[in-house]
């Protein structure tokens, strides 16, 4: 049982890992035994990130790319089958969010979200597709959201992106299960990172943010996730424990779906 969950011998690509849940994850599948390879939007970020990494004992190369940017993935993805190998393991993890009402967004603004949250996947995608055809194996992973799902206040680009996403990974997974290869997403619930910090800031008298205690009480398990806890999903969806799961977005949200709310 332990072989199935196994990842020895795989060469994974986390993007927009430097911190946050890809770094989280980038972790965890280099202790189940993968070569790690990630990505960030500048050089800053990368060796920050690297430095992190070796912090925490774990190998990995970082490489700087924009994801929206199609020839510098590309070239990313050339470099590092150069460097280290064919990408046996791809998460789409890079990822923006912007809270603010529709009427008050900009296109553009709008545009960049979707680019990020979307476009990129779909570009990164493209571009390890062709090696895992190649090799007859391959996993993609999405980060989708709870706004896959539902939508909220502020965050239309976001859930507009999101919801995309999910359909993306059904379609790349109806696409390419026919060469062994699976591709799902992870819904993560609301998870402890800086892109959500503003949401658990400390109001000017000490108490805890509205939306801190509104998501507590939609929450069956009464609490915020951390990056800790999809560790564990990630690397069965990585592995040949998921060989025959594909077109799934595994939600670890310790139950928010399920859930109508406490009573007030
Ligand atoms: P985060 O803390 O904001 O980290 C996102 C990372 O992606 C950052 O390193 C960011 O770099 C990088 N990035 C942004 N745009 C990029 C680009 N164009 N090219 C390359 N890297 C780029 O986010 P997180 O909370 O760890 O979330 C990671 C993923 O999970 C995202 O897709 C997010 O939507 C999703 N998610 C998060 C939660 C949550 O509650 N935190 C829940 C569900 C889903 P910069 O520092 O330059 O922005
Ligand atoms: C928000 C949050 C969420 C989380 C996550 C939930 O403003 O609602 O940022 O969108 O990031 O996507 O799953």
């Amino acid at each position: 049982m332990d072989n199935m969950f196994s990842l020895k011998g795989k060469i994974a690509l986390v993007t927009g890992a430097s911190y946050g849940i890809g770094f989280a994850i980038a972790q965890a599948y280099y202790e189940a035994g993968a070569s790690i390879v990630f990505n960030d939007i500048n050089q800053d970020l990368v060796d920050k990130g690297l430095a992190a990494y070796g912090e925490a004992g774990v190998d990995v190369r970082g490489y700087v790319c924009d994801v929206t940017d199609e020839d510098a993935v590309n070239a990313m993805v050339g470099a590092i089958e150069r460097d280290v190998g064919v990408i046996d393991i791809l998460v789409n993890n890079a990822g923006i969010i912007r809270r603010v009402p529709m009427t008050e967004m900009s296109a553009a603004e709008f545009r960049k979200v979707v680019d990020v949250d979307l476009n990129a996947p779909f570009i990164v995608a493209k571009a390890v597709l062709p090696s895992m055809i190649k090799k007859g194996a391959g996993k993609i992973i999405n980060l989708c959201s709870m706004m896959s799902e539902l939508g909220r206040e502020t965050v239309s680009a976001y859930a507009a992106a999101k919801g995309g996403l999910k359909m993306l990974t059904r379609n790349i997974a109806s696409e390419y299960g026919q060469y062994n290869i699976q591709c799902n997403g992870i819904g993560p619930g609301y998870i402890a990172t800086p892109q959500t910090a503003p949401l658990r800031e400390r109001q000017a008298d000490g108490s805890r943010h509205p939306f801190d205690q509104f998501l507590i009480g939609k929450t069956p398990m009464a609490r915020w996730g951390t990056t800790d806890d999809l560790k564990g999903p990630a690397v069965f969806l990585a592995s040949a424990a998921s060989d025959f799961v594909n077109g799934h977005v595994l939600y670890v949200d310790g139950g928010i779906l399920a859930y109508i709310g406490k009573q007030p």
